[in-house]
């Protein structure tokens, strides 16, 4: 009956595990040789939304937060309305999401951008970032509750709202456990514990 239990229990926790949620937080892909790049739509390896920005470390006097490259918000061409970026990931309902990034102002000290966090039915985080400047980078990091549910992670301009120019993005990680689907095997198992469980408890009623 303890062993029964503690296999459960040993099942349950091997589900789980700690993970970065974020794909190309860094930007570091597509490897760009020098300048500056754009792809429309989604990037490869994570970043989804409209066009998508990359930087060179270096390029006109602006260093990467960490790594080779960074993100620009306001990327290129401009369609005339706000630049969005977002990553969809599952959460484990009521486990604590470590998420971190750096942000930079580009041309003058007064842009910004909204990032959010949400799922189809709530809203988990929502915060205006207007505080960063062109001489450093700024970092950010904080926590949200997962709900179990698909979640969204996604950074919106705001100032300029449609220009090009604006909202440096690096190191965009959110860190916390990711549900992995049991092995058919372990389904089973499982199963067939639950079953002793039941029958143990059914004859000590008895
Ligand atoms: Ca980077
Ligand atoms: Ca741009």
């Amino acid at each position: 009956m303890k062993y029964i239990t503690a296999a459960i229990a040993a099942l349950a926790f091997s589900s789980l595990s700690n993970a970065n949620l974020i794909t190309n937080g860094g930007f570091e892909s597509p490897d760009i040789n020098s300048g500056w790049t754009y792809q429309l739509d989604d990037l490869p390896g994570g970043w989804e939304g409209d066009n998508i920005e990359v930087w060179k470390t270096g390029f006109n006097g602006v260093n990467s937060f960490a790594g080779d490259q960074h993100g620009e918000l306001n990327a290129h061409p401009n369609d005339g309305t706000n630049f969005s970026i977002f990553q969809t990931f599952n959460t484990v309902d009521q486990a604590d999401y470590d998420f971190s990034f750096a942000y930079r102002a580009r041309n003058n000290n007064s842009e910004s951008f909204l990032l959010e966090i949400f799922t189809d039915t709530s809203d988990l985080f929502s915060m205006i970032f207007d505080d960063h400047t062109t001489s450093a980078w700024s970092t950010f990091s904080d926590v949200f509750l997962g709900t179990g549910e698909l979640t969204t992670f996604r950074f919106t301009s705001i100032n300029p709202n449609s220009g090009t120019v604006g909202n440096f993005l690096d190191a965009v990680t959110v860190e916390g456990e990711v549900a992995s689907v049991p092995e058919p095997g372990s389904l089973a198992l499982l199963a067939i514990g639950l079953i002793g469980l039941g029958i143990s408890r059914k004859n000590i009623r008895a």
